[in-house]
């Protein structure tokens, strides 16, 4: 047991586990990626991949264990095209991945980077290749958002995280087909004063259905002299009403620690954008960005994690 946090969720040894040295074409960094399992097992990450503009776009690997071997696509997977969808025009960021059974589509919900700030962005696909957009769904200033896997009363539901003074707090909102949004409701809010999560917080990986509710992993900024530094927290909501809180830890559960955390392009930074669960229905596996830098991964037990959240809301 770590003396600094919970050891809910234990670095792989591998760590970072993708670098921009892994990368078959010219890059500045790799991080934040969305994650699902396909159907054969394989573990597909979407990653973030910061081009030597500054601009993002997306690129995928794959993996048999989900740790080591990935094929990279040797080109990006999905480039930002802001000749049909302006709001794209300075990159896209961070995807959020959830599959759909309804559609036997994965949707993915990312941040696109437009002139006048970040807003939410669309797009399905069935094989990470081919991908319909639908344009930006949340206008400015809006991003961390994720759809839940399946429609709840009816709708579609959508977590995201609009900025509005006097902070950045989390929101639902929903939806009949996908492109039209609303019934917003707020979610969570983040703390004040002292809080690890005080001003901001938004969602990091899309939320997990359990017995006992829907788990959300969400990260918090707290503002120092030196910078901000990026934790990550956890909450349970109701799985009918997900707006309604059940529970919230108090402290974080995971944060910068080790030096590919520290220290790269943005410092002290740890920014999950997807997991993926074994068949086990237990084993969670969180992909994390590294200092806006590289990937790496982390384990953890969602039985354990729910047994803790009980033990510290
Ligand atoms: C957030 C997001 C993330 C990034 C983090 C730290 O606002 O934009 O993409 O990892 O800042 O720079």
């Amino acid at each position: 047991m770590s003396n600094r946090h919970p050891e809910l969720f234990r670095r792989h040894q591998l760590n970072p586990i993708l670098t921009v040295a892994h990368w078959p074409y010219p890059a500045n960094s790799v991080f934040n990626p969305g994650a699902t399992l396909l159907a054969d097992g394989t573990t597909l990450l979407l990653c973030r991949v910061e081009d030597r503009r500054g601009h993002s776009h997306f690129c995928a690997a794959r993996s048999a264990n989900g740790v080591d071997g990935w094929q990279i696509d040797p080109q990006p997977t999905l480039l930002p095209d802001p000749e049909r969808f302006p709001e794209e025009v300075w990159g896209i960021e961070d995807p959020r991945i959830t599959y759909l059974p309804e559609l036997s589509k994965y949707v993915v919900v990312y941040t696109a980077y437009s002139r006048v700030g970040p807003g939410v962005a669309l797009a399905l696909t069935e094989d990470f290749d081919r991908f319909e957009r639908y344009g930006m769904i949340m206008p400015p200033e809006d991003k961390d958002a994720a759809l839940f896997p399946h429609r709840i009363g009816g709708q579609w539901a959508l977590i995201h995280r609009p900025v509005s003074a006097p902070g950045a707090h989390m929101w639902m909102s929903y939806s009949p087909d996908l492109r039209h949004w609303g019934s917003h409701k707020l979610m969570l809010e983040a703390r004040h004063g002292g809080w690890w999560d005080a001003n901001k917080i938004g969602l990091s990986p899309p939320p997990i259905e359990t017995p006992q509710g829907w788990l959300v992993i969400y990260h918090g900024v707290r503002q120092t002299a030196a910078g901000s530094i990026y934790r990550l927290g956890l909450a349970l909501f109701d799985l009918r009403s997900p707006e309604r809180c059940l529970k919230r830890s108090d402290e974080w559960v995971f944060g910068p620690e080790e030096p590919y955390e520290q220290r790269g392009d943005v410092d002290n930074v740890v920014f999950p954008c997807g997991t993926t669960i074994a068949p086990d229905g237990d084993t969670i596996r969180l992909y994390y960005g590294a200092a806006d830098t590289s990937i790496a991964l982390a384990t953890g037990s969602i039985r354990a994690i729910l047994e803790w959240l009980e033990e510290h809301k």
